[in-house]
Parts: C-alpha cells; structure tokens; sequence
C-alpha cells in the first residue's frame, strides 16, 4: 500500500456546496439517495474522483440525466466521472448493509439502532463522496426508517416529522452550519431521554437532550450537568457560545473510541456518559466530566473551525485536550488535574516516543489515518499548546485564540495559520517554535546547578539532547520553558533575583542545546525545584540528591513537584533493587517521609492519594534499560510491602477515618477521600498478615457505591486465594445484567498479577459474556491485560504475546481499527531484555505474514518491526 504524505496536499478537484440526503433505514439493506450540488475547484480537467467503499452502486445521474456505464466507473473505491461538468447537480444512489457492518465506521447497528460513526473515513461507507475534511457542504437530510424505530436524527435542526404509510416514519433535519462529512451523523431507534434548557450569554434558550437505552435516563444525570458546566465555563474562558438552538448526545454500546464531536449531534461509547454511584466509579464520573467537555469544546475547535486535511489532526485534537483539562483543573482543582494529566502523558505518549511508532505531533505521512489517532496527536498536542501559553504568557494566548476564531471561523486550515495567531497576537517570532509540531521524540533535559555562598549565586546550566526516532535521526534544539523555584535546606521558599527582581519563581526558556543562567541574591544554600508544573514534555535529569528530593517531598509549594519528587524517590528505590544495585535513597527513610506527608492536615486526600500510589510497573519499565517487566514487579511489590507494614498504623487510620457516612457525591472532595481510602486499603493489601482479607472483604461487602466496591474487590484481587474467588461470584452475580458493571468484572481478573492469571484471561474469552464484537468487552479483557499487567503479558513462555497476536489476528477479520490499538503492547520489543524481545517480535512477524491483513494492523505492526 501507498502511504499518504502531507507534502503531497493538493486541494479538493470538486467542491458539494449542499447536499440533500435520504435514507431509507432497513438492517440489511439501507438506501442511501445524494442529491449534490457539485462545482470544479479551479482551472483544470481533472476526472470527478468520488470516495465510496463497501457501496452497492444502484444509479448515478447528472442534472437529471442517469450516465450509462461508459460514463462513469467504479475504480476500486472511486466513483470516477471523466467529463463531468463545471456546476451540476450529481444524483447518487446506493445500497449499504449495517447490520452486517461489525468495523462500526460508517452506518452500522448498536443495539438494535442505527447509529454512524464517520470520523475520519467512514462517509464514504455510506454514499460516494469527496471523503477529505476540507470540503465543506451545507447538509439536509432525511430519514425513512420503521416506526420501532421511533427517534431519527441528524445534525442541526429539526425541520419537520411525521408518520409515512405503511408503519413507517420520517423525519428531516436541516444543519446551517457547512461541515466536512465525517461530522455528519445519523441515529435511529427506540430511546429514552433526559431533557434539560441552557440559557446562553446572549440570552438564548438551548434545548439539551441526552439519548440513551430505554431505562437509562437517570443515569444520563451526570453527564447533563458536566455538558452545563462546559457550555458556561466555554463562554467565560474563551468567549465561545453555543450556535444551534438544540444539542444532543446519543449514547451507544458498540463503539470503537471514546466519543464522537458530531455537529449538534454529539455520539458517546454508553462507557462515557452514564453514571450513578451504585454502577459507576469516581473515575468513571470523572472521564465523563472530561470526555463531555471535550466534545462539546469541539464545537468550536473542529467544528465551526477545522482541519484542511487529517496531518492536521492536532489542530483540533490537541487544542481540545488543551481545553478540556483547563476545564477539569479549574473543576477539580489544578495540582491534582495536573499529576494526572502528566501520568497519562508519561505511559501513553512517552512509551510511544521511545518506539518504533514514534511520529511527530503533525506527522508527515500515514497509511491509515485512523491509527494515527495517538497519545503523540492528543496529550503531547496539549502539552505543546500549554507551553506556548507559558511562553507568549495568558493574555497574548487569548488574544491569539480571539484572532484564531476570528480569522478562521467557517473555515479548514492547517497548524500553521493557527501558529501565526499567536505570533500576531504576541507579536513574536515563533518560527522556532513550530518544530515542536514537527520533531518526534521527548528531548531529555539536564540541570546541573552550583552555589556560590559568597557571591549569594546560583549558577544553572541547562542542557538538552532529543535520542533520534525512526526517520528523524537527528534533532534539532527545541524552545523549552523550565519553570523553577527555589527552597532552602529546611524546605522554606526562598526568594532570588533574575534581572534585578526580586521574585520567587522563574521561567528560563531553554532555546539552544545549552544555556547557563545565574540568579543572585540566594541568601541561603538552595534546594531548587525545576520544571514547576511539569512546564514542558521533556524528562528531567538534574544533579538533585536524595536528600533535595527529601526537601521537596516534605514541602514544595508546588505540588506537582513535592509529588514528582516522591516519584523520583520511589523509582530510584525500585530500580535499585530489580537491577541488583545498592539502595542509596533509604527504604525506611522513604516509608517515613511518605508517613509525614499522609499526616499534613494541609493537603487534600485526592493529593494524598496521589503520593500513596508507587510508579506503575509501565512507567518503571520506561526506565530500566533492558526491561525486566518480572524483575520490576517483585521489586515494587518488595517496596508496597515495606510501606505497607511501616505505615501500617496510618493506613488503618485513614481506612477507618475516611469512611464515607453522609450521601453519596461524585464531586472533587467526595472522589478524593475514597480514592484515599481505597489507596490506604490497596497498600495495606500488601501486607502479608492475613486479617488485611478480612479487612478487605468486609470493605467490598460494606461498599455502597462502586467506587468502593471496585476498591474492595481490587485489594482481595491483590490479596488473591478463596476471598477473591467469593468476591468475584459475588459480583458477577450482583451485576450481570449491566454491561458496564461486567466490563469491570473482566477487567480486574485481567490486571491480576498472580501465576494462574493467564489461564484465567484465556478461559474468559470462552465467558458466555465475553464479546469480542463489543469493543469494551474486549478491551476490558485483552488490552487491560496487554497493557496493565506486565508481569503475566511477559511471561517468560510467550504465552502472553501469543494469546495477544491471536486476538489481534482473530479481531481484525471484522474491526481493523479495534486491532490495530492492540498492536502497541507488542511494539516496545526493543526495550526488553533480548529473550522477551525476541519473542514479542516473532509475534508482530507472525502477525505481518498473515494472509488478508488489514491495512490498519498492516502499517503498525509492519512499522514495529522496521
Ligand atoms: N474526534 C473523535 C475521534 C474519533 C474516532 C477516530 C477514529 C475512529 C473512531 C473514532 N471515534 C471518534 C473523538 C475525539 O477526539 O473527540
Ligand atoms: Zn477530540
């Protein structure tokens, strides 16, 4: 296959102005009529060249006149028109089959509804079409479907409804607003749904409906009021009102992703907007808060504006990541929003980074866009655009986002002209800026400082190096803002000067593969707390000794580093000991540091909570060179154990001081005192005396929420033997009519790091409720178990890289997409010791000389092996 470059953009040869669709809505067999008002794009004689794939071509005509076969072909996934002319009227029908449609791109059934999913590729499942984001049409549409199937939608307005002979229906829905196709969206069925009003800052009524199975609506509850507080904080962080006078949210059970921005008719994976507290966790109300955010947010950022063509896929992406978690931060509060933020960039977008998958957040080619949907595009795309914050400062950011809106509103456009905002905005020349947009990998930074006591002088010498990545061999220096500040010995902030000011922190914008920097007037011996807020997508390595570590972890003022700081102490402790190295920070020492910080009255429990949690075994492994993913394990469980009997007695506080008396919240404080307790019980769970069982089933048993009743079964999961297995019955038992409840079911028996767990993973794929078609069943099982349980994945044997490479290869015969996500936890073979390495990669090989291969699965495992 021919992969796709960006340098190849050659604009649209024909543009559809206005569309008018209509369904026919039948399981097996949908018609789809396109009745398009098309024109030539500029001065040339290029052939009509319309996308169509999996299409049944029933009749194509031009202004009324039907062309005969001569007169237009069917080139592989072409719809071809040689002489078309400049202005007509293209009329198109075809037939489509989603019920038989199992990749769920396209139109295709959940449930017993029709729903579409067509970012980024899937219209052209549905009608022949310019598939390419940068044609932008004005859509009616309208819906004939049976009356079972009460609810027909589509983006924009109603325009009108009524009965049709025959038991049948109809509806047609006009949307305003000109959009490219894969924001077209389509449902159709039987649902129930929660209603709510929004009044706009002009004063404008919104209607607010939320779709979902019969039955469900209570549970849509939640997700109502998360979409209020985004419409509201969209319009006093960033001016943006909402545009339509109706938004809608469907939810469905089979979906490949998280979410879909559809205009005014966003499409949600039931996983992501239904909650109660009985069914669903912290976490769970916490994603969707995010995850509604981020959808609507898209409104503004994709919708009314968006990209010319899918290498710009961070220009909306990561803006909107940029933009929901300013959201949740200023919901749920900074420090902690930020420590999240930061681990999840560190286990998805880092990992990639040190792969073979390794790109640019605008890459330059692609076979498959839908593969490129990564942690590079999304978390790294945010961190750049919080960096371009930090440096052009908040008031030039907003002036440059008014001016974005401004200038680009109605239009798609590129990463470039979104850049040239900013420097307009601010005013600076931000040329070299943009090779953050262009140059893989995480550049490591090195701090090295001296202090000058009879000079009162601090003296900072910042370095920075990129390792090469495939392709990109050789890296250039990046702009990077390393935010500092500084303690002194007894972890008391301490003031210094930099140009004459006095101040207490400071950004130095390292722009050169080195720079020296000093700040007077430290009147006192310093500790110096660097990358403040984790101000930029780098890793840091400074010539801090344990003891500054001690420092910050007792004290920094931010918190985001008196976390990173009890990380770092952690990691270093692990590392020691699974690579056979003495201990140099102090296990004990550690354990009480750790003790002291759970004691202050002064930081919340969510933070706490935070610092309670060791690095994850992924993240470990990151940093040990082979990789020994069992060595690591039995190092950090040495560790928990350790903490575990020391703090022994706090950890039993916490659990029995935290216990949750007075009605159920899901807000920042409620989460955070249970995420507290459920850590202190996670920790204690490594305790090898054996009341911690008891203690753990009696937590599970009194759970009245979901969030405790997952910590309960989480800890007897680590604890393991017949209280698991009673628990596990239990559950299943208690929940097995809800199908978001059983996912978590799968899910901890997946992340089970105990011998028999592969066993146990295998035999689940035979479960009467394992579902591989259901792609959150699957997940659930196989990637939580790839992906979050080194210990049993790397099984000496390989039987955890064979079970993946079969589920891979078994998926990929109906959804290439769900697949080829799989692909990652085989990708890193390189990083393991040479033993595992060789057998993940007789996988991946296995894998690429399979007959029939998807392109998805294709490309990545192809490019994993390179
Ligand atoms: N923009 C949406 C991306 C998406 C998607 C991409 C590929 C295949 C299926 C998909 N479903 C949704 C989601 C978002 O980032 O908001
Ligand atoms: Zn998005």
């Amino acid at each position: 296959p021919q992969p796709i470059r960006l340098a190849d953009y050659r604009p649209p040869a024909f543009l559809v102005d206005e569309v008018n669709l209509t369904f026919d809505l039948q399981p097996n067999a949908t018609r789809v009529k396109a009745r398009m008002q098309v024109r030539r794009n500029g001065d040339h004689a290029e052939a009509l060249r319309f996308n169509g794939e999996r299409l049944k071509p029933i009749s194509v005509a031009i202004d009324g006149r039907t062309l005969g076969e001569a007169e237009r072909t069917i080139d592989g996934e072409f719809l071809v028109i040689p002489d078309a002319p400049d202005a007509f009227v293209l009329e198109t029908e075809v037939e489509i089959d989603p019920e038989n449609n199992k990749a769920l791109d396209g139109l295709y059934m959940s449930g017993g509804r029709f729903c579409t999913q067509c970012e980024a590729e899937g219209f052209r499942k549905i009608t022949f079409w310019p598939d390419r984001p940068d044609v932008l049409s004005r859509f009616t549409v309208r819906i004939e479907a049976d009356k079972a199937f009460r609810h027909l939608l589509s983006n924009g307005n109603l325009v009108q409804s009524g009965d049709l002979p025959g038991g049948r229906r109809f509806a047609v829905w006009n949307d305003p607003f000109p959009k490219p196709c894969y924001l077209f969206a389509l449902v159709g069925g039987e649902l129930d749904v929660l209603e709510d009003k929004l009044v706009t800052m002009t004063g404008r009524t919104v209607d607010l409906r939320i779709y979902v199975d019969p039955g469900m609506a209570p549970r849509a509850a939640y997700a109502m009021d998360a979409l209020k507080r985004s419409m509201t904080w969209d319009e006093e962080a960033f001016g943006r009102e909402y545009d339509l006078d109706l938004f809608m949210i469907v939810a469905v059970r089979d979906f490949n992703f998280g979410a879909m921005e559809n205009k005014g008719l966003n499409i949600f994976n039931s996983s992501l907007l239904l909650a109660d507290p009985a069914t669903a966790t912290d976490m769970d109300f916490e994603r969707i808060e995010s995850v509604v955010a981020h959808e609507y947010f898209h409104n503004w950022t994709g919708d009314r504006i968006t990209c010319r063509d899918w290498f710009q896929l961070c220009l909306k992406e990561g803006l909107t990541v940029f933009r929901d978690q300013s959201f949740s931060a200023d919901m749920r509060g900074h420090a902690v929003q930020r420590i999240k933020d930061v681990k999840a960039l560190r286990a998805r977008q880092f990992a990639e980074d040190q792969g073979p998958l390794a790109h640019p957040v605008r890459p330059s080619s692609y076979l498959k866009i839908d593969n490129f949907y990564t942690a590079t595009i999304y978390e790294k795309g945010a961190e750049v655009i919080r960096m371009l914050k930090t440096l052009i400062g908040p008031d030039a950011f907003r002036a440059g986002m008014d001016l974005y809106f401004e200038r680009w509103d109605g239009h798609a456009t590129t990463v470039e002209e979104f850049i040239r905002c900013f420097a307009e905005a601010s005013g600076r020349d931000l040329t070299d800026f943009f090779a953050w947009y262009e140059q893989a990998g995480t550049p490591k930074v090195t701090l090295a400082s001296r202090y000058d006591e009879a000079a009162r002088a601090l003296h900072l010498e910042l370095t920075q190096a990129t390792p090469p990545t495939p392709g990109q061999p050789t890296k250039r220096p990046l702009p990077i803002p390393v935010t500092v500040g500084l303690l002194d010995q007894d972890g008391r902030t301490q003031a210094f000067e930099r140009d004459g000011k006095a101040i207490d922190e400071t950004v130095i914008v390292l722009d050169g593969a080195s720079a020296k920097i000093t700040l007077t007037g430290v009147d006192r011996p310093p500790v110096v707390s660097a990358l403040r807020g984790f101000s930029a997508p780098v890793r840091l390595e400074s010539d801090a000794e344990p003891k500054d570590r001690y420092v910050l972890l007792a004290g920094d003022p931010d918190l985001f580093n008196r976390w990173e700081a009890g990380q770092e102490l952690a990691r270093a402790l692990i590392l020691a000991r699974a690579e056979g190295r003495p201990d140099e920070v102090g296990e004990e020492r550690y354990a009480e540091a750790v003790g002291r910080a759970l004691s202050d009255q002064a930081a919340e429990p969510a933070f706490k909570a935070l610092l309670l949690a060791l690095p994850s075994e992924p993240d470990l492994a990151l940093a040990m060179r082979p990789a020994d993913p069992g060595a690591i394990h039995e190092a950090r469980e040495a560790l928990r154990e350790r903490l575990a009997v020391h703090l022994q007695h706090e950890l039993r506080r916490l659990h029995t001081g935290l216990q949750d008396l007075g009605e159920f919240s899901p807000d920042a404080a409620g989460a955070g005192r249970r995420a507290l307790r459920n850590a202190a019980l996670e920790l204690l769970a490594a305790n090898p005396r054996s009341e911690i069982a008891e203690v753990a089933a009696g937590h599970y048993a009194a759970a009245a929420n979901m969030t405790d009743a997952m910590g309960g079964l989480n800890a007897l999961m680590l604890i393991g033997g017949e209280p698991f297995e009673q628990g596990l019955t239990d559950f299943y038992e208690r929940w097995k009519s809800e199908p978001l409840v059983i996912d978590k079911w799968f899910a901890v028996q997946a992340r089970d790091p105990s011998e028999t767990a592969l066993g146990r993973v295998i035999g689940l794929t035979a479960h009467p409720a394992f579902d591989a078609k259901n792609p959150n069943r699957l997940r659930a099982l196989v990637s939580t178990f790839a992906n979050f349980n080194p210990a049993r994945f790397h099984d000496p044997s390989g039987a955890g890289y064979r079970f993946l490479a079969d589920q891979i290869l078994a998926v990929d015969r109906y959804n290439p997409m769900i697949a080829a996500r799989l692909i990652d936890a085989l990708g890193g073979w390189r990083r393991y010791t040479p033993e595992l390495g060789a057998l993940m990669k007789a996988e991946l090989q296995r894998i690429v000389s399979t007959e029939g291969l998807s392109k998805n699965v294709f490309e990545l495992a192809s490019r994993a092996l390179a």
